[in-house]
Order: structure tokens, then C-alpha cells, then sequence
């Protein structure tokens, strides 16, 4: 039983601009490093408005959306992708909830952040959506598979 819920996965995980500008970017990889997790790829990138639109189609209709798309394209991103056993789940926790007013102390959000339209950080949020966005975010040949070779528990 435990082990069906052990499932490999990858998620998307992304420093927003806000993070970016802040210096936040080695703080944030850090606590995915530290946790265990292994990194696949991993680039600064400024987000074109269309590729922007794309990743949050699903909120096309809420009244934040132009403000939405704005703030991720204001500078450049951190694109990540990450692989481990119940990663996407284990990443959102990590990050803490969406207004980080909400989000508990001790994760990115809860110790980093103050308002819900500079929340420093994106994670997927289901295992179908992260393989969705490392595809939308990364190329081919920019993601590397590898074993770390002191740990290969981790798989
Ligand atoms: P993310 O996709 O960035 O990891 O965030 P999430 O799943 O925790 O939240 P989601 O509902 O998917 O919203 C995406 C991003 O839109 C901004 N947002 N603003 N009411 C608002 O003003 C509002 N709601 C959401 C946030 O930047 C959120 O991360």
C-alpha cells in the first residue's frame, strides 16, 4: 500500500520575478536540494506573454489574470525541474499556501513573502501538470537524467 504511493514524479517549479529581484533565487533551489530532491534542469529565462498565458490558461477568466500575466513576464523567471517520490505534493508544501499571509512559517511562502501577487514561487499542482510544464518550459536536451551516485535511494 505504501509503496503504490511512492511514485516517481516530476514537478515544475519555478522562482517568479519577484523572487528573482529579491536575491531569493539560491535560497529557494536550497530548500528543494536540501530536502532530498533531484534536480533535472534548471535556467534564468524572461517568459514571453504567450508561453505565460499558456502555463495559466486555467485561470484565463479571472478577473486577476491581466495582473497575473504582467507580473510573471516583469522579469526574468528561474525555471526548475525536479524528480522524486511524491515530489509535486511534497513541493507545494514546501511552498506553503497561495497567500502567503496563509502560509505556515517554515515554508518558502510563510517565511518570504507577504502578499498573494508577489508570491516568489510556483509549484505544479498535480504530477499531469508538472510533466505539462517542464514540457512547456524546456526544451529538448535542456533537462539532463541522472543518477546521483551517493545517493541513489533517491530514486
Ligand atoms: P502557483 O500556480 O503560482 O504555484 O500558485 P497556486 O497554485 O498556489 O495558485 P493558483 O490558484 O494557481 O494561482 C496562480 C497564481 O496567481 C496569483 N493569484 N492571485 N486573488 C488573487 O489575486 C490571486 N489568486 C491567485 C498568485 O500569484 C498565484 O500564485
Amino acid at each position: 500500500l505504501v509503496a503504490a504511493m511512492e511514485e516517481v514524479e516530476e514537478t515544475y517549479i519555478m522562482v517568479k520575478p519577484d523572487g528573482v529581484q529579491r536575491g531569493l533565487v539560491g535560497e529557494i533551489i536550497s530548500r528543494f536540494e536540501k530536502k532530498g530532491f533531484l534536480l533535472k534542469g534548471l535556467k534564468l529565462f524572461q517568459c514571453p506573454k504567450e508561453l505565460a498565458e499558456e502555463h495559466y490558461k486555467d485561470l484565463k477568466g479571472k478577473p486577476f489574470f491581466p495582473k497575473l500575466i504582467d507580473y510573471v513576464t516583469s522579469g526574468p523567471v528561474v525555471c526548475m525541474a525536479w524528480e522524486g517520490v511524491g515530489v509535486v505534493a511534497s513541493a507545494r508544501k514546501l511552498i506553503g499556501a497561495t497567500n502567503p499571509l496563509q502560509a505556515e512559517p517554515g515554508t518558502i511562502r510563510g517565511d518570504l513573502a507577504v502578499q498573494m501577487g508577489r508570491n516568489v514561487v510556483h509549484g505544479s499542482d498535480s504530477p499531469e501538470n508538472g510533466k505539462r510544464e517542464i514540457a512547456l518550459w524546456f526544451k529538448e536536451g535542456e533537462l539532463c537524467s541522472w543518477v546521483p551516485i551517493q545517493a541513489p535511494w533517491l530514486r
